[in-house]
């Protein structure tokens, strides 16, 4: 790998994704971060004197709601104003061509399905979706509410417990189809992480396993991460111009 030029870099990757039959991009929030989107670690990752790994926990749900409600309320605000940016649309686009690129996302934002992303693996939820907290006997089905400003404490519409943001929080498992599929996107030539900070698993694992499936992979990222030592090629940039880059080289 030619670290002193980036150029050679784009294009080395570039070569890669053309002679790939398979492609699996696993998107953080780092890809989100050109469209407002606050990161959850690093500058601005903080909300209050909160950090992610204090407020997204079914302890802390269950400790004040309200407090999370705030929190998930407030960026259900910001996300509400931002649109999908070039490395969305980029990655939309590949996802298009047939079943050769499988996008896997950990962020709850929808962007990815508002710049048109076909057959997304979301690992995380959506930040726009609510679950009965206390999964009543309903059984329904997380179900889509948009509502921005939210009320102080949203309500299961069947059994009145609190609702909850349907996404996945530190000690929950994962949905079994999401986790299958995105362990199925590691059989694949080219396995590229971008936008993320590759600290929480299991998603920060899936890199590993396609390397020892044998997938060339590339990490395209802001600043280095844990990732970057594992790859074969690493990109540092951000990913809404890197992702263009490499675009015009297929
Ligand atoms: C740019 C950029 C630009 C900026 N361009 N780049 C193995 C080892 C150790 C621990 C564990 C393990 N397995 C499981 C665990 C425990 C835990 C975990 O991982 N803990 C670690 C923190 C130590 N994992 C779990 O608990 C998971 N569940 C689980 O494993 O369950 C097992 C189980 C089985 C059976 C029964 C019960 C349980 C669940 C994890 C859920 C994570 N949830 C969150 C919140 C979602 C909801 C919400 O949004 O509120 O997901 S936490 C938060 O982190 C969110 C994100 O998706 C996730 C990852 O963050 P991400 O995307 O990487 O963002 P950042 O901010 O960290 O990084 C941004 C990056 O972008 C940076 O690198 C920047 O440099 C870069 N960047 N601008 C390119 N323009």
């Amino acid at each position: 790998m030619d670290r002193a030029n980036p150029g050679a870099r784009l294009a080395q990757l570039a070569e890669r994704l053309r002679g790939a039959r398979r492609v699996s991009v696993l998107t953080g929030a780092g890809v989100s971060a050109a469209s407002g989107v606050p990161t959850f670690r690093g500058a601005g990752g903080l909300w209050r004197s909160y950090r992610p790994e204090d407020l997204a926990t079914p302890d802390a749900f269950a400790r004040d709601p309200v407090l999370l409600w705030e929190w998930y309320g407030w960026r259900r605000e910001t996300i509400a104003g931002c649109k999908p940016n070039a490395a969305h649309d980029v990655l939309a686009r590949w996802s298009q061509r047939g079943d050769a690129t499988t996008i896997v996302t950990q962020n709850v934002d929808d962007l990815h399905v508002k710049a048109g992303t076909a057959g997304l693996v979301r690992l995380h939820g959506s930040i726009w979706e609510l679950s009965c907290a206390a999964r009543c006997a309903s059984g329904v089905a997380p179900w889509r509410d948009e509502r921005v400003p939210m009320p102080r404490l949203p309500r299961c519409p069947h059994c009145a417990a609190p609702a909850r943001p349907a996404v996945v929080w530190f000690g929950e498992a994962l949905d079994d189809r999401d986790l299958r599929a995105a362990l199925d996107a590691t059989a694949c030539d080219v396995f590229l992480t971008v936008g993320t900070s590759s600290v929480v698993y299991p998603a920060a694992g899936l890199v590993d396993q396609a390397r020892r499936r044998g997938a060339f992979t590339a990490e395209i990222n802001a600043e280095a991460t844990p990732a970057t030592t594992l790859v074969d090629l690493a990109v540092q940039g951000p990913a809404e111009l890197v992702l263009p880059d490499v675009d015009r080289l297929l």
